[in-house]
């Protein structure tokens, strides 16, 4: 079966980058002849491994599993991309995978005429066959870097394919951003979508995607990110049911969709889920709205930072941000970086960091300052362009966008304090133990929560220690009452004050029944960051 889609393909590297035209994008949902012209050296793992199974490696989305006698080279070849080298080139280009979408979905029909797509694709120092896959698996090719094969070798290749495609190469090293900014700049489909360079797509997963945007130009949609093993690239159906938030570090998280998103949707999974932040790599814009709404921040770096600041702005600005459940891409998710950080890791996230934090969070910027307090120090450099688009675009205020679009926030939209608890008596402060840094950070919410980023206080018995766990929302054990006179938190569900406990607790903090001594008195303190 073969489905053809009308599109453009652009692929981007950041030290070199490339752009393809992909006027005609031809997708083979199911491939059972997967022709892998491989490298001689790996023959000897293929041949054993196939000798066992019978079938080509990977294919249907199945974990490759490495001999022993080969497991040496296999670990040496890991350290080249931080993920499993020697299972990747063992596999098709075009493995077939499972059909892993919502019964629901396998029937949906869209319009004949969706927008046709260019699709970005940024690498630096890729993988020839993970990012070969990538190019297969959409029915396109591309490429760009250091490595010899990324050269001379992927022109080759691409000049060989049904599509057309460019090869668009950066004069140096500029960071995803701006490579994706490169690419961007170069389509001319009506519709952008970007993609890392180590994605498989599944059948049926540009359309959803395309019809969403048709209905609404300023839907800027994602597809479900499907996790690809790094270990033995087997291929894992992604959930619809978690979507993306972040932590008061700014660091993006998987949440589970809570269930005012599944009412709104009346229980329909196969819905697109309105999403408070995006992953970043995988998603479909309307070309014009990428324009309009600010493309990306140009002054940040590398990596890092770009996916929490074009998610609040598409909230704030106008826009919705939605994972489209129908569609699914797989994706490599690595453990850790393969590549440099020119100024270093921190150096670097934390610059992007606070660009997006003083242009979009307002006074709740102080969470992050105040979780990383080392980050105040990083030189930001000038974001006023970027404030300028928030006022010319007349951008809703991060209080907004807590409110409406992610109630559910580890950020509370409303605090009684951010700081230190204080112990009256011993003059000692809550502490979260375990942590090198800002272990003493609390809030104490309007929900009545005492929490330090997703973590809250909870007590569970009568007389009990308080120990941190996950924040619920659901009040129950995590709720305490303050009362701003007598000092005193009052643990709602056991009736009991929290106590700052003799020596046989061990120093953490206790319920015991309310008695007005000075150990019950916390002094709950708003600290001011001067930044
Ligand atoms: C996630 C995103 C990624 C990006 C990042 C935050 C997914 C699946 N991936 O990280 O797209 O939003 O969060 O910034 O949502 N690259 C360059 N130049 C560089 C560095 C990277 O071109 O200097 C390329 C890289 O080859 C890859 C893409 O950018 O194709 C994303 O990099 P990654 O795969 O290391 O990021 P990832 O998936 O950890
Ligand atoms: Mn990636």
């Amino acid at each position: 079966m073969r489905r053809f889609v009308y599109c453009k393909v652009v692929l981007t590297t950041s030290l070199v980058w490339v752009l393809v035209d992909v006027f005609l994008l031809l997708y083979f949902s199911e491939c059972n002849k997967c022709d892998n012209k491989k490298d001689h050296s790996l023959l000897p793992a293929l041949r054993a491994v196939m000798s066992r199974t019978h079938v080509a490696p990977g294919e249907m989305g199945k974990a490759v599993v490495i001999p022993k006698d080969e497991q040496e080279k296999m670990k040496e070849l890991f350290k080249i991309n931080q993920f499993n080298l020697m299972a990747s080139d063992m596999i098709a280009l075009n493995r077939s995978l499972p059909d892993v979408r919502l019964d629901g979905c396998k029937t949906k029909t869209y319009p004949d005429d969706l927008p046709n797509t260019s699709i970005v694709i940024v690498f630096h120092n890729e993988a020839w066959s993970t990012l070969l896959r990538t190019i297969h698996s959409i029915l396109l090719v591309d490429d760009a870097s250091e490595r010899d094969f990324l050269k001379k070798k992927l022109e080759h290749h691409v000049a060989t394919l049904e599509v057309p495609m460019r090869i668009l190469r950066m004069e140096q090293r500029s960071g995803l951003i701006r490579a994706r900014l490169r690419g961007a700049a170069a389509t001319r489909g009506q519709v952008i979508t970007f993609l890392d360079a180590h994605c498989e797509c599944t059948v049926g997963w540009l359309e959803p995607l395309l019809a969403r945007i048709k209905e609404d130009r300023r839907a800027v949609v994602c597809p479900i990110i499907d996790v690809i093993s790094d270990e033995t690239f087997e291929y894992m159906a992604g959930s619809d049911m978690t979507y993306g938030g972040f932590n008061w570090k700014l660091n993006f998280r998987w949440y589970p969709v809570p269930q005012r998103e599944m009412d709104r949707r009346k229980g329909d999974r196969t819905l697109p889920v309105r999403t408070p932040t995006m992953a970043g790599g995988l998603f479909s814009i309307d070309r014009t709205y990428f324009e309009e709404i600010g493309t990306y921040d140009s002054g940040m770096d590398i990596w890092g930072g770009e996916n929490l600041e074009m998610s609040f702005r598409i909230w704030q600005c106008g826009g919705s941000l939605e994972i489209v459940t129908c569609s699914h891409v797989g994706h490599v998710f690595r453990k850790a970086t393969p590549y440099s950080f020119p100024g270093g890791t921190g150096q670097v996230i934390n610059k992007n960091n606070r660009r997006l934090a003083e242009v979009w969070m307002d006074e709740f910027k102080d969470f992050f300052y105040i979780i990383s307090p080392g980050v105040v120090r990083v030189d930001y450099g000038d974001v006023s362009s970027r404030k300028a688009l928030r006022e010319s675009l007349k951008c809703k205020p991060f209080s907004w966008y807590l409110e409406n679009i992610y109630p559910d926030s580890q950020i509370p939209r409303r605090y009684y304090s951010l700081g230190e608890i204080r112990n009256v008596e011993t003059n000692q402060c809550v502490d979260n133990m375990g942590r090198k840094e800002n272990e003493k950070v609390f809030s104490y919410t309007a929900d009545k929560e005492i929490r330090t980023d997703d973590l809250c206080l909870d007590a569970s018995r009568l007389n009990g220690p308080v120990v941190m766990l996950k924040c619920h929302h659901m009040k129950g054990n995590q709720m305490f009452e303050y009362d701003a006179e007598r000092l005193t938190l009052l643990h709602v569900n056991s009736n009991q004050c929290l106590d700052m406990p003799s020596e046989e607790d061990k120093m953490v903090p206790t319920l015991r029944d309310c008695s007005g001594r000075r150990s019950q008195q916390w002094i709950l303190r708003n600290m001011t960051l001067s930044v």
